[in-house]
């Protein structure tokens, strides 16, 4: 890994040498974000991406890559000239067929996408938050007193997934049977925004009883008739978006309420687990659990990447890019940007985080943001007023995903207070 001269284009050798020597030098880099050994340990990648110029050629995917806070933060919010609709992943719908039929939301541009939005916009609001509050919050106190009992559990199977599992799918309205194919899926969905590398087609290869189950579950008459689901159903009853629509804005709940908020509340509980200073000041005011969730996001970035494509030639700070190509979004650089944050890499709970882009920006910013928060909030609340301390006893398992950082297995003991 390392800084390497190379154009983006296929200009002749000495266009290059010039061109290298004046000052829109296009700076390129031949890491890979979607390889094991960055999984492993990504921030010296990521620092050489925001240190290496506003925007970095990498020869390997033929893609920009942005690293810097404040062009994360411009891409994300001019949609018209950072397209989604063809693919925020590698693959460019304009030239390859999508592995499964596009997202309303996420991969669409305004008007199309504001339509579909608002629907989920209404779905996942702050009423209807409200009203799932007290369930959730009776969940998180009775897993907590479970894994108190324990003492010793493994922090992510048995907690960042046991608690969105145990509120999220029911909150939705799906049937019992068949919830082991939800994490699996998602994380087919997350694996194929990267390149066409082992996990990605690994994924795929052994996505179809995942993508048959969620298929099926998003119809109508598989959700109950209080719920998330239902709610957008009813926006196919009253006439607002068709029953294919609804089927295929229920699957965006699918594919992205579940394993990032598992991820996001992984996230936080590895942070307090490793920084116990924040551990005690959430513990003495369990009002902070919200902070500490956000701090989270911004100090993990579950979501690391997404891509966008450029529909006119554009300029990122000193950089030209030219129409069509891809760019990588490096969310989890950009929460660490020291141009931006002080002390990036410390988790402090007591930092200001609005504005990071962890849940994206713009147009796109994370729909379901506010649930997110609800279920992080509650159990991160329930465990500061029950547990005294967590520390970590065995060693962490990274779980490799071509979009999502987080752990498979997180070994921790904890004491009642
Ligand atoms: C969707 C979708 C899938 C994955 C992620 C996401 C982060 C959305 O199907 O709409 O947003």
């Amino acid at each position: 890994m390392g800084v390497v001269s190379a154009p983006a284009d296929g200009f002749a050798l000495a266009d290059r040498v010039c061109s290298a020597a004046s000052r829109n030098a296009q700076p390129a880099l031949d890491i890979d974000p979607f390889s094991i050994e960055y999984f492993e340990d990504p921030y010296p990648a990521q620092e050489l991406v925001r240190e290496s110029g506003s925007a970095v050629w990498l020869p390997r995917y033929s893609v920009w890559a942005v690293g810097r806070y404040e062009h994360v933060h411009t891409i994300l919010n001019d949609w018209q000239t950072f397209c989604s609709s063809r693919g925020v992943g590698l693959s460019d719908f304009a030239q390859e067929k999508p592995w499964r039929p596009p997202s309303l939301v996420l991969e669409t541009d305004p008007p199309e996408h504001d339509r579909a939005r608002a629907v989920l916009a209404r779905v996942l609001s702050p009423v209807v938050m409200k009203s799932l509050r007290t369930q959730f919050a009776s969940a998180a106190e009775r897993l907590v007193e479970r894994l108190l009992d324990l003492r010793g559990f493994d922090a992510i199977a048995d907690l960042a997934q046991a608690f969105p599992l145990s509120v999220f799918p029911d909150a939705v309205g799906m049937r019992a049977d068949g919830r082991e194919h939800l994490l699996p899926y998602a994380s087919v969905v997350f694996n194929a925004f990267g390149p066409d590398n082992e996990l990605r087609r690994q994924a795929i290869a052994r996505s179809a009883p995942h993508v048959a189950w969620v298929a099926e579950q998003c119809r109508k008459e598989n959700l109950a008739p209080v719920g998330l689901g239902a709610q957008i159903h009813a926006a196919a009853d009253a006439g607002e978006i068709s029953r294919p629509e609804a089927e295929t804005l229920v699957r965006s709940l699918l594919s992205a309420g579940l394993d990032t908020t598992v991820n996001g509340i992984g996230a936080a509980l590895y942070c307090l687990a490793r920084f116990p200073r924040a551990w005690e000041l959430l513990r003495a005011n369990p009002m902070l659990a919200r902070a500490a969730f956000e701090e989270a996001i911004r100090f993990e970035s579950p979501v690391q990447t997404f891509f966008r494509t450029t529909t006119r030639v554009v300029t990122i700070g000193d950089i030209e890019i030219g129409e069509g190509q891809k760019v990588l979004m490096f969310l989890g650089a950009a929460n660490r940007d020291p141009r931006r944050w002080p002390n990036p890499h410390v988790y402090d709970i007591t930092r200001v985080t609005s504005g990071h882009v962890g849940f994206g920006s713009g147009v796109h910013m994370c729909v379901g943001q506010l649930l997110a928060r609800l279920e992080a909030e509650v159990l991160l609340a329930a465990l500061a007023q029950r547990i005294k301390s967590i520390s970590i006893i065995g060693m962490p398992k990274r779980a490799f995903n071509n979009t999502l950082r987080g752990l498979d297995a997180l070994p921790v003991m904890i004491d009642p207070a």
